[in-house]
């Protein structure tokens, strides 16, 4: 089973080198594919020196910042032309620490899509984070469950790992949304198409260095993207049982089958 993991970078530099040792360490012999923006810090070039080192670790670059969404997507490409069985994503930071990464992965062997979730049982976010932001990540959480009828707890996380058939599936070029909105509309795709979720518990930890590249502006587009989704599910309903039902995929959660059907039918989205 080959497992592929998308590292996307914008001045990463000083995180990148550990990160890239601690995935390459774990048991499972995963791979990695970094996708770097020309991040102005050289983390591009780091990512280079290291891949001549390490075979398992490959990197794309690109031009310049075009945000988070297409910088997945490029990886998805990649990794299912390198025949990946599963792709996990994570971010570069630490937040999404690599010791979860063999538990996420895992998931896929029960559903369609594992999540490294701060909002199960035994999940959160480490000690730092005051009120005002514990109280914004939940609400932006609930709000897009709501909305768009998810059936995950933490819908923004990039802690994932999807199963090669997903990613084969679903029109990638046709996601609308960049940047961080990229994370609600692939899952509610996916969940639009049948696929089943798991969630294991994680610990998101503040970044260990570097800054934030997430924008005002970015959670707005998020609220409009949550928005938008909501109109076109409302506009282009159909019977449930084309998809797939809320209630199937929670009893395919509650005991833990391998779900039965191969690739979902596509909807129009
Ligand atoms: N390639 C690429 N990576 C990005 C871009 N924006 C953010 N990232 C990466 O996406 C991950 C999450 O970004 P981060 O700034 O940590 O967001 P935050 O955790 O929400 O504050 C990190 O690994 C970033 O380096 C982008 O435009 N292009
Ligand atoms: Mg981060």
């Amino acid at each position: 089973m080959k497992t592929t993991v998308i590292i996307p970078t914008y001045n990463e530099r000083e995180n990148l080198t550990d990160l890239v040792g601690e995935i390459l360490a774990l048991d499972m012999g995963a791979y990695i594919i970094v996708v770097d923006d020309n991040s102005p810090d050289g983390t591009g070039q780091l990512a280079d020196d290291l891949a001549v080192q390490n075979e398992r670790l490959r990197v794309i670059h690109r031009p310049g910042k075009l945000g988070l969404g297409t910088a997945y997507i490029a990886g998805f490409k990649m990794a299912l032309t390198d025949n990946a069985d599963r792709v996990v994503t994570m971010d570069a930071d630490f937040s999404h620490n690599p010791r979860y990464v063999p538990a996420v992965a895992a998931l896929t062997a029960q559903c369609h899509v594992g999540i490294g979730s701060r909002y199960v049982p035994g999940g959160g976010v480490t000690e730092d984070w005051g009120p005002r932001r514990r109280f914004l990540s939940r609400s932006a959480n609930t709000f897009a469950r709501i909305m768009l009828g998810l059936d995950a707890h933490d819908c923004t996380a990039g802690f994932r790992c999807y199963r090669r058939e997903v990613l084969q599936s679903i029109e990638l070029d046709r996601i609308f949304s960049n940047g961080y909105s990229f994370l609600i509309e692939m899952m509610y795709r996916c969940q639009r198409l049948g696929y089943t979720f798991g969630e294991t518990p994680i610990l998101f930890e503040n970044r260990h260095q570097g800054r934030s590249k997430i924008s005002q502006w970015e959670i707005y587009k998020a609220m409009f993207t949550v928005l938008r989704l909501a109109m076109s599910r409302l506009l282009f309903w159909r019977p449930a049982e084309r998809y797939g039902t809320r209630a199937a995929n929670l009893q395919t959660k509650q005991h833990l089958k391998a779900p039965t059907s191969a690739v979902p039918q596509k909807p129009d989205l």
